[in-house]
């Protein structure tokens, strides 16, 4: 494989679920967070095709939309479906999650902290229960989201519900709704963590953002 580099903003946002399918699998790539002064000089360098990032460099080619970066990466690095079912469900649950990033990145923005924090324990428990359902359809809920083995859908999950709701930041204060409506979806949340040294490095020593 040749040089990879994936440039986005120094943020989680659209590029986080993309960096973690690297990690995971310990394929070297080059992390680019662009600061938000050097954007204007980016953006006229022709970069980025659709005027935006995330951009991907990888196979000798320059790929534009996270969406579609992340669906080329899970194919490339072994994330992919063999059949039509298949890839229907792990599409569905990713449709699902742009729903909640959409629903919450809105009062992360505009730091309305207030009422992220009410609708964590309204309407992100109706979702969290809404996942925990479809997981305990494959497998019991026991293994991973889509078939025997760990899919894109796995990623888009796993990074909705750490960074929406798990990681240090929040301390403790949303962990409790994870455990008490998705036991299994907690317990995944675990699980796929482990799976991984690079994930798990990764989670220690990855640069702090907000979102
Ligand atoms: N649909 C695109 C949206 C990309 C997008 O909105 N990127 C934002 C950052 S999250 C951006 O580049 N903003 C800078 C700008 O538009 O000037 C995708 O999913 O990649």
């Amino acid at each position: 494989m040749s040089a990879i580099t994936f440039h986005y903003f120094d943020a989680y946002g659209r590029a986080e679920a993309i960096r973690m399918m690297f990690h995971y699998h310990g394929t070297h790539f080059t992390d680019r967070r662009v600061q938000f002064h050097e954007w204007p000089s980016v953006q006229a360098s022709g970069l980025c095709e659709f005027s935006e990032l995330p951009v991907l460099e990888m196979d000798g080619l320059r790929l534009a939309q996270s969406r579609s970066i992340s669906r080329y990466v899970a194919q490339k690095l072994g994330y992919g479906t063999s059949n039509h079912y298949d890839e229907y469900l792990v599409e569905s649950i990713c449709d699902l999650r742009s729903d909640i990033v959409q629903y919450f990145l809105k009062m992360l923005f505009q730091k309305d902290l207030e009422t992220y924090d009410r609708e964590m324990s309204t309407s992100m428990v109706e979702w969290l229960k809404l996942i925990e359902a479809r997981l305990v359809k494959n497998n019991g809920g026991n293994g991973w989201f889509v078939g025997n083995k760990v899919t894109r859908a796995d990623f888009e999950i796993f990074e909705t519900i750490y960074d929406f709701m798990l990681k240090d930041d929040f301390g403790n204060k949303y962990s409790h709704l994870v455990a008490t409506h998705a036991p299994k979806l907690n317990s995944f949340m675990t699980r796929f963590r482990e799976s991984s040294h690079g994930l798990k490095n990764y989670l220690n020593s990855r640069p702090r953002a907000f979102f």
